[in-house]
């Protein structure tokens, strides 16, 4: 890891400016080779000089360069910034001549693995720093800032650290049975604290399943039989025709996409090839496709026909998503009702139709209301949005069930503690405390060259 790497931070492309971004111990001599005007080795610490970059005796371009001495900078290491013209010629000629000089190409991501490694930012800001790159909504800049600024670590770390004391607890009574003075941990102030940690973890999953919608938007699946208006209804709510509308039932084959953004929050819209009976085989593929797609949503909404009664098969869809978050839109409204409602008890019901638009506002409302967007945009953003923490954090909770088990079952305190160790471990791989260094590999990469 000692050396010296550089890449274009900024989108490869033309613009006024790019920015070359050159990280480790020959980082300034490597751009004090190309660079004439000031002897860069000799200068203060962040500081910036203007200048040129020179090809042997070519002048390749006029630029500013800034020079950040280890150990205040964001990998830890030195490191220099030039600012050169953004034209790609110009650009890709100066990173050229840096890699020349002593400087290998940055993969992606290595800037910040490296800010990682050396200590200067935990796994879940390096995680944040990247969704703070991708936000797209004011809400998930505000998920991501808390987790860059430390906030979410900061609450890992105090779970972390309550766990930490149960099990000095435990091994003080286990090394030191003599010293009556010493707290003697029963198994119910275990249970009492291990309570505790429960609830805390059962409430950030809740808070974190809320930013996890912030951050993936809210998988929805329009789902329903032939010619009920399904494609209609994606063109509505995402105000464009990306599907195809006809008369004629089957239309839809294969899984059409859009999104729209409900407040800060992504409605990820999925419409579905009809659902029937049908001999036609890609027909046939559409249909499975359309079934599958409803375990993996997060909002199910089944499309009936107003003018029609409500036939077998919306009964039997129904049924397959009754454990799913779901909305029933019953759509033509415009036409004549055959709807009976009494088939439909306990459902959130939406009338409306695709010609005018009515209804199209109070299904958005529903959802939000489903999903309670108006408080997740107004709320506090500190708590887990990625899937590998979550992961990590809901198998903290499968072992918290288990140690109440042995706790109820007289499991003797030194084999809980090794749970108990456990917990504090893998809230350490949140944060990155201890680490694999595949997963840590395979994490970085995914972030954007020069990041
Ligand atoms: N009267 C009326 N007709 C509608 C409405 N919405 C859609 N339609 C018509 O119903 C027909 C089917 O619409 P689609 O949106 O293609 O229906 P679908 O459910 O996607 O159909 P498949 O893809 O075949 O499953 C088209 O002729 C639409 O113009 C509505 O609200 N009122
Ligand atoms: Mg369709």
């Amino acid at each position: 890891m000692n050396d010296t790497i550089a890449v274009i931070s900024t989108s490869l492309g033309v613009g006024a400016i790019s920015i070359i971004r050159v990280s480790g111990a020959d980082s300034i001599k490597a751009v004090n080779n190309i660079f004439k005007k000031t002897d860069l080795t000799l200068v203060q610490s962040h500081t910036i000089h203007y200048g040129h970059i020179y090809d042997g005796e070519e002048i390749i371009d006029e630029v500013l360069v800034s020079v950040m001495r280890s150990p205040k900078t964001f990998t830890m290491e030195d490191i220099v910034e030039i600012n050169c013209h953004g034209g790609i010629n110009t650009t890709n000629k100066v990173l050229a001549l840096i890699l020349s000089n002593g400087a290998r190409l940055a993969e992606p991501g290595e800037f910040s693995k490296r800010a990682f490694l050396n200590g200067r930012i935990d796994l879940v800001e390096a995680e944040g720093i990247m969704d703070l790159i991708n936000a797209k909504t004011d809400v998930m800049r505000k998920l991501a800032l808390n987790q860059v600024g430390g906030n979410v670590s900061k609450l890992i770390g105090n779970l972390r650290n309550e766990i930490r004391d149960i099990l000095i607890n435990i091994d003080v009574n286990i090394d030191y049975p003599e010293y009556e003075d010493i707290l003697v941990i029963t198994k119910e102030m275990i249970a009492t604290n291990i309570k505790k940690i429960k609830s805390q973890t059962l409430h950030i999953l809740r808070e974190s399943e809320n930013s996890k919608i912030i951050k993936e938007g809210i998988k929805t699946v329009i789902i329903g039989r032939p010619n009920v208006g399904k494609s209609s209804v994606l063109n509505r709510l995402i105000d464009e025709d990306k599907a195809i509308v006809t008369n004629i039932p089957g239309t839809t084959r294969d899984i059409v996409e859009g999104s729209v953004n409900i407040d800060g929050i992504i409605l990820n819209v999925i419409d579905t090839a009809g659902i029937r009976e049908t001999t036609d085989f890609v027909e046939q593929l559409g249909v499975n496709k359309s079934i599958n797609m409803i375990d993996d949503s997060n909002l199910v909404i089944l499309v009936l026909n107003n003018n029609e009664s409500i036939a077998k098969e919306d009964l039997e869809l129904l049924r397959k998503i009754k454990h799913n978050k779901r909305i029933i839109f019953i759509n033509k409204d415009d036409l004549e009702t055959n709807i009976k409602e009494e088939l439909l008890k306990d459902e959130t019901i939406v009338y409306g139709n695709t010609i005018s638009d009515n209804g199209l506002n109070a299904l958005t409302e529903k959802i939000k209301e489903l999903f309670n967007i108006d408080q997740i945009a107004t709320n506090d953003y500190t708590y887990l949005s990625n899937a590998r923490q979550i992961g990590i954090l809901a198998s903290v909770l499968e072992l918290i069930k288990d140690i109440e088990e042995s706790l109820k079952n007289e499991i003797p305190i030194d084999i809980i503690a090794i749970d108990i160790k456990k917990i504090w471990e893998l809230l350490g791989e949140i944060i990155g405390e201890n680490y694999n260094e595949e997963l840590i590999d395979e994490l970085f990469k995914q972030f954007c060259l020069g990041k």
